[in-house]
């Protein structure tokens, strides 16, 4: 019998405490699949968040660490730096990586740190229980908005790539889903490249997956998928907005 799928060396084999439905044990695949392609397993060091992915050091069978909130960029950073061999990832949420971390994740990418940033914006705080994030979308209900986010009061969703490409130090910027089939595929080649470009030192490399929380959202995971097409796609476009030699979109 021909084996067409089989869990990536990258992971350990401990079950996910992820709620049904939730893009993060996808996102985890995709990038453990990465690390097993490249060769890198042995090498790499991943970051750990703030946020639902607080455990993901449980998942990853490579060496990991926690980092506080938001900090994971500046770890990330120092693990980089001090050996210059090893293959750096981070792993963050919305509320880690654009609320609390907003400084870090800005300032590794202008100084070109060369690490892989994996950022899964789900609009939403999750492990906390469903408060608006910096990327809650105008009009979305959350615990904290409950009658939608009203961009008078609130502010706007940032889109972090779009921010993120400006400066001259990030290399590859892209954004991709994981709502479908096909928009897997497209993650996994966007964060193969992401990973590329650290291993040809060209600089710093983000993708954000925008995502969804079933539970936090009040839906099921299919209604969840459907949301995510209706309502974030239009406004977190999805493609390549910086890729080197090309500058920004
Ligand atoms: C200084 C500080 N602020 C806030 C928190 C609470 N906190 C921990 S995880 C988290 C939300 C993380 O949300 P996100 O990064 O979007 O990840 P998700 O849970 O959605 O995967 C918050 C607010 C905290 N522990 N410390
Ligand atoms: S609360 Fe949301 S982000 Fe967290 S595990 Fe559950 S579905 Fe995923």
């Amino acid at each position: 019998m021909q084996r067409i799928f089989s869990r990536p060396q990258a992971l350990t084999g401990v079950p996910f405490h992820y709620c049904p439905g939730c893009p993060h044990g996808i996102v985890h695949r995709l990038v453990a699949e990465c690390l097993d392609e490249q060769g890198v397993r042995e090498r790499a060091v991943g970051i750990a968040p703030v946020g639902c992915a607080v455990f993901a050091y449980n998942y990853f069978n490579c060496d990991m660490i926690q980092a506080a909130h938001g900090r994971a960029p500046a770890v990330a950073t120092g693990v980089k730096r001090s050996r210059p061999d090893a293959v750096v990832f981070t792993y963050q949420g919305d509320g880690d990586l654009a609320a609390i971390g907003t400084a870090e994740i800005i300032h590794a990418a202008t100084r070109g740190e060369r690490i892989t940033v994996v950022f899964i914006n789900n609009a939403i705080y999750g492990m906390t229980g469903g408060q608006m994030a910096p990327t809650t979308l105008v009009g979305q209900e959350t615990t904290t908005t409950p009658r939608g986010r009203d961009a008078s009061y609130h502010g706007h969703p940032v889109r972090i790539p779009e921010m993120l490409a400006l400066l001259d130090g990030a290399a590859y910027v892209a954004r991709v889903s994981v709502h479908a089939p096909g928009h897997v595929n497209r993650a996994r080649r966007a964060l193969r490249r992401a990973f590329e470009v650290q291993l040809s030192n060209q600089g710093f490399s983000l993708v954000e997956v925008v995502s969804s929380c079933p539970t936090n959202w009040g839906m099921t995971p299919v209604e969840a998928l459907r949301w995510v097409e209706q309502h974030m796609l239009p406004y977190y476009r999805l493609g390549e907005f910086k890729v080197p030699g090309h500058g920004e979109a």
